[in-house]
């Protein structure tokens, strides 16, 4: 996979290869990043790259021709890339979304800065407009190194174990089982005995009903995407039932109610 970046700041590319399976990807040649200035398709003795918007306001726009010629360039080495716009605007970043850019050849990154980039480049050159999130960068690079991270993870052989990537968080809009490892106790807290046990069945399935219970508490929209299975509804259940028996008992024991507590 071929990651080009177009960016005024290329140098912010450096130290993110350098590390990591990032790194690793590099050095096995399943990816290559090159952070491309934009600059250097700018004309004039400054090359500038940006200017005041048509009809005022404040802020500057990115002048189309460097970011066209910077793609053109991009694309003349490999026809195949797909171009993405980094903008808040754009479709948000997900788990899917991944998957999909990690089928492609390769991927051109258009990074904007200031308050964006010319409408014009967005209709002409651009096949996907992506945003990470609803906040406010001051420009798209970082969101460039958050996507080119999530996909490379998902190439096949850049990955140790075969199976990482199935496993993640997301894979199946369920979030992953808790993880421990030694020591056995930490600051009086232990490790759930399944996982010392040695059954592997009951491990699988200990961390099957965690991962299922961890989504409804921490992500519960997660769950409305997911096609539950019957043993799925039956653990949702049994919770339910055991929540059930814990509120009857509060009121048995002449705890406030619900309504009295207010
Ligand atoms: Cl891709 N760019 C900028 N400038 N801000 C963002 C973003 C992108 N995604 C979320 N916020």
């Amino acid at each position: 996979m071929d990651f080009i970046v177009l960016t005024i700041f290329p140098e912010m590319f450096v130290p993110f290869i350098e590390y990591g399976i990032v790194r690793k990807a590099v050095e096995q040649k399943n990816i290559s990043v090159k952070a491309v200035n934009i600059r250097e398709f700018a004309e004039g003795r400054h090359r500038v790259t940006d200017d005041r918007p048509y009809g005022g306001g404040c802020g500057m726009v990115m002048k189309p021709e460097p970011v066209a010629y910077a793609i053109k360039a991009a694309k003349k080495e490999n026809q195949d890339l797909k171009t993405i716009l980094l903008t808040p605007q754009g479709k948000t970043f997900n788990q899917n979304i991944a998957r999909e850019f990690a089928l492609f050849n390769g991927l051109i990154f258009v990074c904007g800065r200031y308050e964006g980039v010319d409408e014009r480049i967005c209709h002409d050159f651009i096949d996907y407009e992506i945003s990470i999130g609803d906040y406010v960068l001051t420009g798209g690079d970082t969101a460039a190194m958050v996507i080119i991270d999530a996909v490379t993870r998902l190439i096949p052989g850049v990955l140790g174990g075969a199976e990482s990537a199935q496993k993640d968080s997301f894979s199946d809009n369920l979030l992953e089982h808790a993880h421990y490892t030694r020591p056995r106790d930490f600051q009086d807290s232990g490790v759930p005995d399944v996982l010392l046990s040695g059954n592997h069945k009951e491990i699988e399935k200990w961390r099957h009903e965690t991962s299922l219970i961890r989504t409804f508490l921490k992500r519960p929209d997660l769950l409305k995407n997911r096609q539950l299975s019957s043993p799925e509804v039956e653990i949702l259940r049994r919770w339910c039932i055991d929540i059930e028996k814990i509120i009857r008992s509060q009121s048995l024991h002449g705890a406030d109610t619900l309504s009295g507590s207010q």
